[in-house]
Formats: C-alpha cells, sequence, structure tokens
C-alpha cells in the first residue's frame, strides 16, 4: 500500500509564496498592473482584460496575527485576522506591490475588515447579494461587475473592450480545465498523488502571472502522474480516502492535511475554496461576457450564500466520484456560516452517505496540533 510521500525537490506553499514575492517585484518594476483579491466570487476575468495580474491576498500564517488583534477582535477568523496583519505590518509583499484590491461582502467579518483596509489603499468591494435565488440577485450582482469594469478603467485609466472580456473568459475556462484535470488525478485508485501536494500546487499556482506556464504546466504533471499510476500504483490496494470540506485550507495544510496522510489516510479532494468545485463551472463563452460573468459567480457554492443546497449536492457527486471513505470538515474559528453549515454537512454525510464524518474547528495557531492529531488519528482508525 503506497505511503504518504511528496516528489524530488517539492516546493512548500510557504516557499513558493516566497518566491512569488520576488516574481511580483519584478513585474511592478516593468510596470505591470497588479490586482490583490481574496475570494472565490472575484471576476479574474476583468483582471485580466485590464492587462493586469491577480494576486491572492489570503493570510495563512499567525506571525501577523497580534498587531491585527489591535484593531480587530480576537474571537475573528483567523484567516480575516491573518489578512489584515499583514496589510498594516506592510509585511505583505503582495499587497504591498499591489496596484488596488479587489474584495466582496462575503462573511461578516471580511466585509468590516475591508473597511479598515481600506483605509490602507484603494479598495473596490463588491456587493454580495445573500443568497443565489432572491428576487433580483443576479440583476444586482451583474451591476457588481459592471462596477468592478468601470473601476477598473477608472483607476489604470484604460478602456477594457468586450473582446479583451471574451478573450479572457476563453483563457481562464482553459485554465480551469488544466486545474481540473490535474484535481481529477487523486479519482484514480490508489491515488498517485498525495492531497498535500494537490493543495500545495494549486494554491501556489494561483501566483503565476503567467497562465500559458500555469496551464502547460498543469497538463504536464497531470500527464506525469497518470503515467506513474500506469507503472506503479494500478491494481495495488488503497489506503482510506479522505475528501476535505469546510473553510480554505491553505492556513492550515500542514496541521491538518499533511497530518491525515502522515496518519495513514489520503486525502483525494476538497470540498473548499481549495478544490475543483469552481473549476467544473466554466463560463459561458457564447453569451453576453458581463452577463456570463455574474451568472458563473453567483453559482459559487459558499456557506455566506442562504440557502446553500448546491454545496449538498457537490459534495454527493464528489464523495461518489472520488470514492471517498470518510469526510473531514475544516471549521477555521469564529467562521459562523461553515460551522452552522456543518451540522446540515454531517448529517448528510453520515445519513445519507453512510459514511464517517468529523469537524475539526481549528485556527493558525500550533498549540492545539496534539489534539487535532489525536482525533484525527482516531478518525483514520474508524475508516
Ligand atoms: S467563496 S469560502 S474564499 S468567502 S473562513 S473569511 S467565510 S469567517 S474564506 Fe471564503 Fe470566498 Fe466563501 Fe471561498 Fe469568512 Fe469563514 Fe473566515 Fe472565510
Amino acid at each position: 500500500m503506497p505511503e504518504f510521500s511528496l516528489p524530488e525537490n517539492f516546493e512548500t506553499y510557504p516557499e513558493a509564496r516566497k518566491k512569488a514575492f520576488i516574481t511580483m517585484k519584478e513585474l511592478k518594476e516593468q510596470s505591470r498592473r497588479i490586482v490583490g483579491v481574496f475570494c472565490t466570487y472575484t471576476p479574474w476575468e476583468l483582471i485580466l482584460a485590464a492587462d493586469a495580474v491577480a494576486v491572492v491576498l489570503c493570510g495563512i500564517g499567525d506571525d501577523n496575527i497580534p498587531a491585527a488583534e489591535l484593531r480587530l477582535p480576537k474571537n475573528l477568523c483567523p484567516l480575516i485576522k491573518a489578512s489584515y496583519g499583514a496589510a498594516v505590518t506592510d509585511r505583505c509583499p503582495f499587497f504591498y506591490f499591489s496596484d488596488m484590491v479587489l474584495a466582496e461582502t462575503t462573511c461578516d467579518g471580511k466585509k468590516k475588515m475591508y473597511e479598515l483596509m481600506g483605509e490602507l489603499k484603494h479598495c473596490h468591494i463588491m456587493q454580495l447579494p445573500p443568497g443565489k435565488t432572491g428576487r433580483g440577485a443576479l440583476e444586482f450582482w451583474k451591476q457588481e461587475v459592471i462596477s468592478v469594469k468601470e473601476d477598473l478603467e477608472q483607476f489604470y485609466g484604460i478602456t477594457i473592450t468586450e473582446d479583451k472580456i471574451r478573450d479572457a473568459i476563453k483563457l481562464r475556462n482553459r485554465e480551469r480545465k488544466a486545474v481540473l484535470d490535474f484535481f481529477e488525478v487523486a479519482r484514480l485508485k490508489p491515488s498517485p498523488i498525495s492531497g498535500y501536494e494537490i493543495n500545495t500546487v494549486i494554491s501556489s499556482n494561483e501566483f503565476s502571472p503567467d497562465l500559458e506556464e500555469k496551464i502547460a504546466f498543469l497538463n504536464q504533471r497531470t500527464a506525469e502522474l497518470k503515467d506513474l499510476y500506469e507503472r506503479e500504483y494500478k491494481g495495488k490496494p488503497s489506503r482510506p480516502r479522505v475528501l476535505i470540506t469546510g473553510c480554505p485550507t491553505n492556513g492550515v495544510m500542514d496541521k491538518i492535511v499533511k497530518r491525515i496522510e502522515e496518519l495513514g489516510a489520503d486525502v483525494v479532494g476538497f470540498e473548499n475554496c481549495c478544490g475543483p468545485r469552481e473549476k467544473k463551472d466554466p463560463i459561458d463563452e457564447e453569451k453576453d461576457p458581463i452577463t456570463a460573468i455574474a451568472e458563473k459567480y453567483l453559482r459559487v457554492n459558499c456557506s455566506v450564500m442562504s440557502p446553500n443546497p448546491g454545496r449538498l449536492e457537490a459534495l454527493d457527486v464528489q464523495i461518489d466520484e472520488y470514492q471517498v471513505d470518510g469526510v473531514v470538515e475544516v471549521l477555521l474559528q469564529a467562521c459562523h456560516t461553515f460551522a452552522i453549515e456543518s451540522d446540515a454537512v454531517k448529517k448528510f454525510v453520515t445519513q445519507k452517505k453512510h459514511i464517517p464524518y468529523i469537524a475539526i474547528n481549528t485556527d493558525y495557531s500550533p498549540s492545539d496540533q496534539a489534539q487535532i492529531d489525536t482525533r484525527l488519528g482516531a478518525f483514520v482508525e474508524l475508516l
């Protein structure tokens, strides 16, 4: 049975981030436009159409949290505190090199934090409707998409043409396909790739300013892994297969994803914003591009939407497609929307899919690692 292992010269997410700091500095020296982003609801295509590079600003460590807590409550999501802390201390080169920030009113903590972040840099905040199906939700969101285009045009003194947006949609759809194909390698049983590598590669690649390069890299790695499966994995017994759901895992990759695999299971899928759910849903290339962008991003299944039945539907499909034996839900401290939704997720997983489920409440500090290990160890034994 294959053990947890990483390829030679494996680059961790913090290492990839450091390398990307230099890339951003070089881009800035070449006078390239850089826009900081946070969320899956962000219409990246408009940033691309403005000839700008999008860079992810989500905080992943606890170093800057004490600085954030001077203005934000202690009992707040670590992702929000880490992101603001990195910006306010000027310790995040991505924030430093960003000309502006494009963000959305997702959860209460984020939207109020952006008000403080707006004191540091121009932040364009898209107002997200509270539900996807409410009367006027799509029309409202479409106007928000238009306001992003107009703000980018005004901020940079440019015109974003319809052709530019159409080209950006096509390129991002090709990128989505490459990312999805890479994720789907883990549908093979046993999986020839660890979930830790999947999470790392996908998150690290978000820093790649050259999407063609990113697509080529992912296609090559996908082909290598399929070949590896044929040569070394096919026909061998599989370790228990775990699906991650809940909050984004970039800040707890070592703490949870890697530990599950060191404890004897394979993380084969992610039903969270670090996973393929958004990638399975390309933007319609035939429609009016602004309408198509608005429709696409309003379909994102995040717990900040009420109601959010699409998440259970996605879980249903993913559990079957990835032949999952157990689900681990990651709940970051004080993330109320995912914490409340976890009740429905637990019932669905245990009563409808008849597989074990565990919720791990955590933050970015290392203090609860031993307790998490004990709980994950017992969970893996169960599978
Ligand atoms: S689309 S998951 S990236 S909002 S974990 S900050 S929700 S309190 S990150 Fe997210 Fe967009 Fe949704 Fe995805 Fe708030 Fe929860 Fe913290 Fe969160």
